[in-house]
């Protein structure tokens, strides 16, 4: 699938979202992670439905914020928010993160908290990848260490990991701060969501609603409380701090290609055309990383009202 889609396909799916929960008083929780972590599978077991779609590539299968229907767990109904997981794949991470804040900021405005928020992460992959590694600290930076306590890492894909393997990546994880050491010395725990199972889903989802004394998360009470941009949330703060280091790079290299291209030139090679080109192509990225940063001056006002405008 392609990239995010327009926000006012979204705004009405929100508001009708938003009613069902606070009408029924359910229980409302984010289901985070990198790309095929297993969120979508995971939303569909524990529903007992196949209403989200689920991927069978390395492409990005999410690529908007979706409500499960209304499901019943231990007598409560529940609602779950399947995400797009910040990546490489279609380098939309400034839009995900404004939907994700537009979509949780008006939930928490309308006196809706989230429950809690599940994070999934893949035990079967061999290395926590940079994409793994990124997706991380937004989601760190999104929910802040006050929530940690609400948040539960559903481990996936066990059928592909021996049990020793699972193990030293469990402890790995809880042991680097850059990875999961942080969330969990404020509270997170890890769990194993061992068979793909609905049983084993409901057990995890269970266990984070007994335990949940639900906060909002930072990037909420940025966006509501302090009516911050989103470029000053702490989430949007690490997206730009990476577009920044991007942009020098880009700059860094333009200036190679040019005294490159003057050295050519001094040597009277009139063949540079290569030279322009690549510095053409350099400039794009760097205009486009710029527009990214310029999208991410919105607070939630301008967030909403970019949903109902369409831009
Ligand atoms: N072997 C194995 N496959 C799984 C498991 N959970 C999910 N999958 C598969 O992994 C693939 C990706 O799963 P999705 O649920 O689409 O992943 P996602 O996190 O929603 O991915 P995005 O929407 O791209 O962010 C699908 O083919 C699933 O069938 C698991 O526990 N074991
Ligand atoms: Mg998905």
């Amino acid at each position: 699938m392609t990239g995010v889609p327009s926000l006012p396909e979204l705004s009405d799916a929100l508001k009708q979202a938003l009613q069902n929960v606070k009408l029924k008083n359910a229980a409302l929780v984010a289901v985070m992670g990198a790309t095929g972590s297993g969120k979508s599978t995971f939303i569909n077991k524990v529903s007992g439905t196949d209403e989200m779609v689920t991927g069978s590539s390395l492409e990005s299968c999410t690529d908007q914020i979706q409500f499960s229907s209304l499901f019943k767990l231990n007598g409560r109904d529940v609602c779950l928010i399947d995400t797009p997981g910040f990546d490489d794949t279609n380098k939309k991470d400034v839009d995900i993160l404004q939907h994700i804040g537009g979509y949780i900021g008006a939930a928490y405005e309308n006196g809706v908290k989230l429950a809690g928020v599940l994070y999934l992460h893949r035990i079967s992959d061999n290395r926590v990848s940079g994409v793994t590694k990124r997706n991380l600290r937004v989601f760190h930076k999104l929910c802040g260490p006050e929530a940690m306590k609400n948040v539960v890492v559903v481990t996936t894909r066990w059928d592909r990991a021996t049990e020793q393997e699972g193990a030293s990546r469990i402890s790995e994880l809880q042991t680097n701060r850059g990875f999961l050491g942080e969330a969990v010395s404020n509270g997170a725990v890890i769990v194993q969501h061992r068979e793909n199972t609905t049983e084993s889903a409901r057990k995890i989802l269970s266990e984070l609603l007994a335990k949940s004394d639900p906060v909002p998360l930072q990037i909420q009470t940025e966006l509501v409380d302090e009516h911050r941009d989103l470029v000053d949330t702490a989430a949007g703060a690490e997206l730009n701090s990476e577009l920044k280091a991007q942009i020098k790079q880009y700059q860094e290299e333009i200036r190679m290609l040019r005294e490159e291209m003057r050295e050519r030139q001094l040597r009277g090679d009139r063949d540079i055309a290569d030279l322009r080109e690549e510095i053409n192509e350099m400039n794009k990225a760097k205009k486009r990383a710029e527009t990214e940063r310029e999208k991410m001056r919105v607070d939630l006002e301008e967030i909403k009202k970019r949903a109902d405008t369409g831009k």
